[in-house]
């Protein structure tokens, strides 16, 4: 899941998420956080915790199918964030997060 961008300016943000396959449902969620990418409290599924301490999530998508395209616009203050999938499959036993399914995003003052 890479953006167009990794940094956009503060104010309202409109992320455009396609879920480009080639099968698992996905999500999208913009985690504002201090903390490293690929250092989010986590469940012991592996799957961030999103009440967890230090981060706050500001919006989300869920369940973006293969193939669709949804919009989430947020309004986002200064700062750094983590945009990431937080899909738990729990056939597959994967937490999408600790596949790699993040990426850092900055806002500008
Ligand atoms: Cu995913």
């Amino acid at each position: 899941m890479l953006p167009a961008s990794d940094s956009a300016p503060a104010g309202s943000v409109t992320f455009q998420v396609t879920n480009t396959g080639p099968e698992d449902v996905h999500e999208f969620v913009v985690v504002k956080t201090d903390l490293d990418p690929g250092s989010l409290p986590t469940e012991e599924t592996g799957a961030v915790s999103e009440a967890g301490t230090g981060l706050e999530v500001i919006g989300e998508i869920e369940d973006v199918a293969v193939g669709s395209t949804q919009e989430l616009t947020v309004t986002l203050a200064p700062g750094k964030y983590v945009l990431l999938c937080n899909i738990y499959d729990e056939t597959e036993k994967e937490a999408h997060y600790k596949m790699g399914m993040r990426t850092p995003f900055t806002i500008n003052g």
